[in-house]
């Protein structure tokens, strides 16, 4: 969605300061505070998986401040944490305002910890503060700030508290003094695996030595052609030397030594008052994420959904906007203007013909879509808020584990329902490639992001619930199969469950109403000009004659195998544009009475499981590679086409009415 980011190059001569933190602390909030740009902001850790950048114009010096991915530590797990990590390597003289969850002290100063040993200039942040409030938690910051030498800023950033100081303070960024006490071997082995490393890394060679010891794999490609390969393998025999002389691994001493020095500092100024009873909102989150409790409020959700989006937003709204104000108003007063003033019959089918830019693909953007996505948006924010879907990944994990992925492969999976282009760009979160390339798969293959999910609920909302289950279930069994086979053939391995779970909070009015302009507004700039164009396709194609010979040509699968009208062509056709406009396509039909239950049935599963949207597609390029995401597509067309060639042959031969 709209995080576009800046080129780094238009900054290069200005001030650089880095928002770094643990996950969901809070810096994508500051971020937006202090340069007003959007961003997004959810309650689950890896909202932010890219970079944005931005200029902060009301601090000295107006520095450009850069929002990064949440991470634990800097030997990172997936590749959003390392974006941190080489963002940091990259920007060497950049300052960082490290955001921390007061909460969870002990993990923001581990990362302060690391951030010393790369030498750089920081304050801290603790923000979160009205949460520790809530749970008896209290740091003394002005001990803590004595401690570490730095600037030590208290903060609730959705109340703009601390923020201020944030600004006045940069300017005192120091290196955090703690001293972390390594056995003697491991400070030797530093030193000399210092001194191999390039001298522009200056100060933070030290901090770099660590990470190499402890046996990061992703530094390899950064090292490569800034250090000779005679460099590289002397690094890599130091690194074994040590470890034959720690007797065990490295990187468990070095990771130990930290948090002994982390434990000191928390002794000195952490403090929780009062054992802390559960509150109302602690056991409403435990009782979301429980075994056997979990499923009915999953339940209760989905048909909160079902009511608003596919009753209130595909039902009510869509009928004032398309029917109403489409149908009655808009449309007949833009035919009657072009028939008078459009002087050739084809320019009058252009714009408001059976394929025209208006009745088309206006009316299908704005009249059918717009509601759908924009009550979904407004549904979507409030579950992202509230720190439901990290929960949702909890519940369903048992499924998952069955297909042999990792639950947290469930976030992207949940946020593909808001935007399959966005999730896939999410699975940056996953640690292992193969979990990757399987969830961008099964997000490819079978989960419909809101506009064309908005767009189905509508189609089946006027139906019997069967039809819902019919679709819902070969849906799900087919993402199932397909994940449960992806997983045992793909080579790799999968990674173990490891999933924050956030404290449920109270959505905030403002964030949900910007998050869904800021979607409204990408949506619109994204999807209509592809409506339009996929509606000039249809427009020519019919114009020049091709149309016709396309729906003879699909007849063997539209007709024969699918058993749909051969018209049904055009919404596959388009659906090659966006799979939602090609469902808009189906919706018409239905109304128009050309399709039965059956045939709804069976061209929903196939839109459904058809090709993803081309921005999806190119997003697959960009982080899975051409490759895979052409090998993906070719298994996923035909493949959809096979599943609805079953349905029909089995929902005909039993006779379901619906
Ligand atoms: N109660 C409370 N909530 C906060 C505060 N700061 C942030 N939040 C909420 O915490 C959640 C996470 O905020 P983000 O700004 O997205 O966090 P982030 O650190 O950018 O997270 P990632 O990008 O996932 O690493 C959101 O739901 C915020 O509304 C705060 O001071 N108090
Ligand atoms: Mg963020």
């Amino acid at each position: 969605m709209p995080d576009a980011a800046d080129s780094p190059a238009a900054h290069s001569t200005v001030l650089s300061v880095l928002l770094v933190g643990n996950p969901n602390v809070g810096k994508s909030v500051i971020f937006g505070a202090l340069t007003r740009r959007y961003v997004n902001v959810s309650n689950y850790p890896g909202t932010t998986v890219e970079v944005t950048r931005g200029t902060a114009a009301h601090l000295p010096g107006r520095p450009q401040l850069i929002d990064t991915p949440g991470t634990n530590s800097l030997t990172p797990q997936s590749e959003d944490e390392q974006v941190t990590r080489d963002l940091l390597l990259a920007e060497p003289t950049a300052l960082v305002i490290q955001v921390g969850d007061t909460k969870n002290l002990r993990r923001t100063l581990y990362l302060t910890v690391q951030l010393a040993e790369l030498k750089r200039r920081q304050v801290l942040v603790l923000n979160l503060q009205d949460e520790a409030r809530d749970l008896g938690v209290r740091v003394e910051s002005g001990e803590l700030a004595n401690l570490l030498r730095i600037p030590v800023i208290p903060a609730t950033a959705t109340r703009g508290t601390g923020l201020e100081a944030i600004g006045r303070r940069l300017a005192e960024a120091a290196v955090a003094s703690c001293e972390v006490a390594y056995p003697a071997s491991v400070e030797r082995a530093a030193a000399e695996v210092a001194a191999l490393l390039p001298k522009e890394l200056g100060d933070q060679r030290y901090g770099v030595a660590l990470m190499l010891l402890a046996g990061d794999p992703s530094l390899a490609s950064w090292l490569r052609g800034r250090v000779s390969e005679e460099g590289l393998l002397a690094i890599g025999r130091r690194r074994a030397a040590l470890e034959a002389e720690l007797g065990t691994r490295a990187a468990s001493v070095i990771s130990r030594a930290r948090h002994r020095c982390v434990a000191r500092l928390l002794r000195q100024v952490f403090h929780q008052d009062r054992a802390v009873a559960g509150s109302l909102r602690d056991r409403l989150g435990a009782l979301t994420m429980h075994p056997l409790w979990g499923v009915p409020v999953l339940l209760l959700v989905l048909f909160l959904a079902y009511g608003f989006v596919g009753v209130f937003g595909a039902g009510t709204l869509v009928g004032l906007v398309e029917d109403g104000l489409f149908g009655e108003v808009i449309n007949p007063w833009v035919i009657s203007l072009v028939d008078r003033l459009a002087p050739w019959q084809w320019l009058r089918q252009l714009l408001v013909g059976p394929y025209g830019v208006v009745t088309m693909a206006i009316t299908y953007a704005i009249g059918i879509v717009l509601p759908v996505v924009g009550t979904f948006f407004i549904f979507f924010g409030v579950l992202e808020d509230s720190g439901y879907l990290p929960r949702l990944a909890v519940v369903i994990n048992r499924v998952f584990r069955g297909m042999g992925l990792n639950g947290k492969a469930v976030l992207p999976m949940v946020l593909g329902l808001g935007c399959d282009t966005m999730a896939t760009l999410t699975t940056r979160i996953l640690p292992t490639r193969k979990e990757r390339v399987v969830v961008t798969l099964l997000l490819a293959l079978g989960v419909p992001c809101s506009a064309q999910l908005g767009v189905i609920l509508a189609i089946l909302a006027a139906m019997s619930p069967l039809g819902t289950f019919i679709w819902g279930g070969v849906v799900m069994a087919t993402l199932f199969g397909v994940g449960w086979a992806a997983a045992r053939l793909l080579p790799g391995r999968s990674s173990d469950f490891l999933l924050e779970v956030p404290p449920l909070r109270t959505p905030s009015l403002a964030n949900i109403l910007i998050k869904t302009a800021a979607r409204t507004e990408w949506y619109l700039k994204e999807a209509v000009p592809l409506f339009i164009l996929g509606t000039l396709l249809l427009f020519v194609l019919d114009a020049s004659g091709a149309l016709p010979a396309i729906e003879r040509a699909a007849r063997p699968v539209v007709v024969h195998l699918l058993g749909l009208p051969a018209k049904a062509a055009d919404a596959f056709l388009i659906g090659f544009l966006r799979r939602d406009y090609g469902a808009a396509g189906l919706f018409v039909l239905r109304q128009d009475g050309q399709l039965d239950g059956v045939q709804a049935i069976v061209s929903l599963v196939v839109i459904t499981l058809f090709v993803p949207c081309i921005a999806n597609f190119f997003m697959m390029i960009k982080e899975r590679g051409a490759k895979t995401a052409l090998a993906m597509v070719a298994f996923i067309v035909p493949f959809a086409f096979l599943v609805g060639g079953l349905l029909n042959f089995i929902l005909r031969a039993l006779k379901v009415a619906l």
